[in-house]
């Protein structure tokens, strides 16, 4: 989805406390109100004079216009308490849900303002708490308080409203420092540094720059028109076990005592820990009761896998690989698993089965995605992602020549499409994945009626900014490459247009040579 150009975009801003409205107290920071106040006082978050001539109630404010004939209007709601982060929970963040949900008919997106600490679980949390978003949530705060003359606080909460105002991004996203995260794929990594998050397997979702660059292939598509849901029954029985060297099986076994239903244990490197008999026994047990374990690594990159025989995979089949999740995103989904109704425990092991079932489905798609083979050759294929995605997505997505001769090879469908109608073929084309689109074609992958309808745009957009592998990647999926654009013209006057001479002989070639039809399986 493109920018939204209504003339209005109506905001709410969730103002929960953190560094960013904090004041000195008796030298200490503490959280302070009156934020809608001081940022009415900036005329980079408020215009007056535009808020008078509309008659803008007292707790909504307007940004100056960014681009010509569009505002965007925000109330702030200042929640009571205010927070230092490290005080929020579960029960706090399900609350901000519900206040989204409340006003969601009401609001174009929602930027809920944050402390930093636990910034990564709110935005976890809230990423599983609230489903079937159609709009956009961005989590944001800083790292010096807004009445400092030298902060981050404006710049992240301009960035994350215009963010928010300006696209529909109908996910739950975190923005600090410049770029737009994927908010369950973020970590606190730096207490100081403006920078203070970092996403460690996923890229932002955007950039703002000179220009705003947004990642449309990562971003999440809004399903259909259905309504939102917040769930609301969130586990709060769940803990976070750090692994560390020598760690007593005493230590371990009163920790996962109950009333503890699910745990993430962050292990060593690629999933391992101490291999003692007596800790292993403690796990073991923990298990079968019933107790869900969900294994991640505590390093910020690669992921658990099965190449060790210290990998935690040895202490029994029901510890369940959390494979590149970050802790706070398993805390979360953990959270979400196990209060979801009709997946409560009670010590029955057909149901701790159905929960490590609900946890794992990702994994396939996981280790397709990062094209790990060993994990991949044990994983059940039938199960999809969150957005009906199969292995064989993730593993275009990725550009996994490997992985894809694998699933193929394993008789998967070749054309599947997710809840968006996405294919793997799309995707591995969006990705410039040459290699994999041979295999998909070769396999039988067609581009859909629609996928090829819409394509003559984006090969205008490629042929403009001289894309040559993106216009071969689509010609080598069997795209017509003289579809016109939205305004009829081709890619080859655009690039002529434009001077791009290597497009413009690359689009010639094929079209004075073997036709502008790819070769290969029928296309429509
Ligand atoms: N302690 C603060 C908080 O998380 C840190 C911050 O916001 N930078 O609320």
């Amino acid at each position: 989805m493109a920018r939204a150009l209504e003339p209005q975009r109506r905001l709410l801003a969730v103002y929960t406390g953190g560094t960013i409205g904090m004041r000195s107290e008796q030298g200490v920071l503490v959280p302070g109100s009156g934020l809608a106040a001081v940022l009415r006082s900036l005329p980079m978050f408020h215009d007056e004079e535009y808020a008078r001539a509309c008659g803008l109630p007292e707790d909504t404010l307007v940004l100056p216009p960014a681009i010509p004939d569009q505002r965007v209007i925000y109330t702030v709601l200042e929640c009571q308490p205010l927070f230092d982060s490290s005080d929020m929970t579960i029960t706090e963040w399900v609350q901000i849900a519900q206040t989204i949900e409340r006003h969601y008919g009401q609001y174009d997106g929602f930027v809920v303002i944050h402390g930093t600490d636990t910034m990564a679980f709110a935005a976890s949390v809230l990423s599983f708490v609230l489903e079937n978003l159609q709009k956009t949530v961005i989590l944001t705060g800083a790292q010096v308080p807004i009445h400092a003359l030298w902060n981050d606080s404006r710049e992240n909460l301009l960035g994350a409203l215009l963010m928010a105002g300006q696209y529909v991004i109908p996910e739950v996203c975190l923005f600090f420092q410049n770029q737009l995260f994927r908010g369950n794929r973020v970590t606190k990594v730096d207490s100081r540094r403006f920078a203070a998050f970092c996403s460690p397997h996923l890229p932002p979702l955007a950039v703002m720059g000179t220009d705003v660059t947004i990642n449309w292939e990562l971003v999440r598509k809004a399903r259909g028109k259905a309504q939102l849901v917040v769930h609301s029954s969130m586990e709060r029985d769940v803990g976070l076990l750090r692994l560390y060297p020598g760690i007593p099986a005493a230590l371990v076994r009163a920790f996962l005592q109950p009333p503890l239903k699910g745990v993430v244990m962050e292990t060593f490197g690629s999933g391992n820990g101490p291999t003692k008999p007596d800790l292993l026994r403690e796990l073991r047990a923990a298990a079968e009761r019933g107790l869900i374990i969900l294994n991640c690594s505590h390093c910020l990159q690669g992921a658990v896998t099965s190449d060790y025989a210290a990998g935690m995979a040895m202490a029994g089949a029901g510890i369940v690989s959390g494979f590149d999740m970050t802790s706070e995103a398993a805390l979360a989904k953990l959270s979400y698993v196990l209060g979801h109704p009709g997946l409560t425990p009670d010590d029955r092991k057909e149901e701790a089965d159905a929960i490590r079932e609900a946890l794992v489905p990702s994994l396939a798609c996981a280790a397709a995605h990062a094209g790990d083979l060993e994990v991949l050759q044990g994983s059940d294929l039938s199960l999809e992602s969150f957005n009906g995605q199969t292995p064989l997505h993730a593993a275009a997505r990725g550009g996994q020549p490997g992985a894809v001769t694998m699933l193929l090879r394993r008789g998967v469908d070749v054309d599947p499409r997710d809840e968006d109608g996405l294919s793997p073929l799309l995707l591995a084309v969006k990705g410039r994945h040459r290699g994999v689109i041979e295999l998909l074609r070769a396999a039988g992958a067609c581009l859909s009626l629609q996928e090829l309808e819409d394509a003559g745009t984006e090969l205008c957009r490629l042929a403009a900014r001289a894309d040559l592998e993106g216009l071969q990647s689509w010609w080598q999926a069997g795209a017509d490459l003289s579809s016109p654009g939205y305004d009829g013209r081709s890619a080859l006057l655009v690039a002529e247009a434009a001077g791009n001479l290597e497009v413009v002989t690359f689009l010639q070639n094929l079209k004075g040579g073997a036709g502008v039809q790819a070769p290969g399986p029928a296309t429509l």
